[in-house]
């Protein structure tokens, strides 16, 4: 139930207090710390805070739009034959595409399946704790993000835990579109959705992956699956870098097209024969094409050959034109394509409570200074380390950063420690306990209980 719900309401700050008081008590009674949340109950928690919530920002219509949007370990395919493990937002890479009017009141429900942290962090306006970097939504826990969408354009959303660039790499983004009020509306078009990002599956570190993916596909419009449009129809293409090292340039065959800069009606566009968009940009691509054909588009340069090569088919037509959007269509191919089968962690509680702050007289474990490096090989020391029944043991965070002690079976979970602070649990059960960081996964420790 203590999920950690932003409110902006001083009635639902009670409720929440109410709560967690009412939580610690159970689990108090219980004979332990730790409690499960009955399936939902986070949700229903969630809702009851949203009926509360007045946003007092200005530019709002009212306008309630209302997302829940899972993290999740799933299998994918992401090219012929090449099925790996992904970091998702509801089972597919990228995840749902999300549209909302400018004004729209919007709350996203974000809830943590994972054995990791994640969040969910948005471009474009809001607060800072609807920013998606604080807090680290950790294992099992929930979180609602608030917002009034602004600007209208081509946005995305990403996993902000770190290291980020790895979140991205391995899924946790998709593109996030505001259409302009109702009196700025832009020309009816044929939309797509071009997300585009990287993949490698022996080493997501590498510069040069080998898979540059167009939503989540390597090559996903070639052939069979090609994107298909009329003689002369407006194509509008929201276009996504969720790539993690170079720009990339998206080029469109046999048409010189209209770009706005960095996805956002507010920028006068530029013709363009191709449009440079870096990392965490994106541009709003409209085009044209004057004869009927199969036509390339691309970014250009080494990504061509490794996943990011698509086709249009012009078919003839003097119109008249449905200005059609084909995103949903986009969503059902790339669930087609990718098969997720979702990975459930059974271990994942719904729901942790930090512990007191008593620190205990038994062993204790260091949690090294610069453990948040993945490149150092101490964090937790000892790293292994055995001690008797009814003992009571305390991690010390020795490092500048906040980290968790988290056993992989869900026996126990410190929550974040922050620097400097420290986690003391008593072990009654005899057992061999392999912990982690569900910050830092590399951190790694073992505690033996005979
Ligand atoms: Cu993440």
């Amino acid at each position: 139930m203590p999920s950690e719900n932003n409110n902006n309401n001083d009635g639902g700050k009670k409720l929440l207090a109410i709560a967690i008081v009412a939580a610690i008590a159970s689990s108090i009674v219980a004979g332990s710390l730790f409690f499960l949340a009955p399936e939902g109950q986070a949700l229903g928690e969630m809702d009851n805070n949203i009926n509360n919530n007045d946003n007092d920002d200005n530019n709002s219509n009212n306008n309630k739009k209302e997302v829940t949007l899972v993290a999740e370990e799933a299998q994918i395919e992401i090219a012929p034959g090449e099925r790996v493990k992904a970091w998702t937002y509801n089972g597919t890479v990228p995840g749902p595409t999300l549209r909302f009017t400018e004004g729209d009141n919007v709350t996203i429900h974000f809830i943590n399946k994972t054995p990791l942290a994640h969040t969910l962090h948005l471009h474009g306006n809001h607060d800072d704790e609807s920013d998606g970097v604080h807090p680290q939504v950790l294992p099992g826990q929930s979180y609602n993000y608030t917002f009034v969408a602004d600007p209208a354009g081509a946005l995305m959303y990403h996993c902000h835990a770190y290291p980020t660039s790895l979140h991205i790499r391995m899924g946790m983004y998709g593109a996030l579109i505001i259409d302009p009020k109702d009196d700025d509306k832009p020309e009816p078009a044929r939309e797509f959705v071009i997300v585009m990002g990287e993949f490698d599956p022996k080493d997501q570190e590498s510069f040069v992956p080998k898979y540059y993916l167009v939503n989540g596909y390597a090559d996903q419009y070639m052939g069979d699956n090609m994107l298909h449009a009329k003689q002369g129809e407006l194509v509008r293409m929201y276009v996504i870098n969720m790539g993690t090292t170079i720009p990339y340039s998206f080029h469109l065959h046999s048409t010189i097209f209209k770009a706005y800069p960095s996805g956002l009606w507010s920028n006068d566009p530029i013709d363009a024969q191709t449009v440079e968009i870096g990392p965490g940009n994106a541009a709003m691509v409209e085009a044209r094409w004057k004869w009927p054909g199969t036509y390339l588009f691309h970014s250009h340069g080494l990504q061509e050959e490794r996943g990011n090569m698509g086709e249009i088919m012009v078919e003839p037509s003097q119109g008249p034109y449905e200005a059609e959007s084909m995103i949903g269509w986009q969503h059902e191919q790339i669930e087609k394509l990718q098969k997720p089968e979702v990975v459930e962690h059974t271990a994942v509680t719904n729901a942790t409570v930090q512990a007191s702050s008593h620190h205990g007289t038994g062993p204790q474990v260091a949690i090294a200074k610069g453990s948040w490096d993945n490149k150092q090989k101490q964090n937790y020391s000892p790293r292994e380390m055995s001690v008797n029944a009814g003992l009571e043991v305390t991690w010390v965070n020795q490092d500048a950063t906040v980290h968790t002690v988290t056993d992989r079976q869900g026996a126990f979970d410190s929550s974040l420690i922050g620097a400097g602070g420290s986690w003391t649990h008593k072990f009654d059960s005899a057992g061999k306990y392999d912990y982690y960081c569900a910050l830092h996964p590399w951190m790694e420790g073992t505690l033996t209980v005979e």
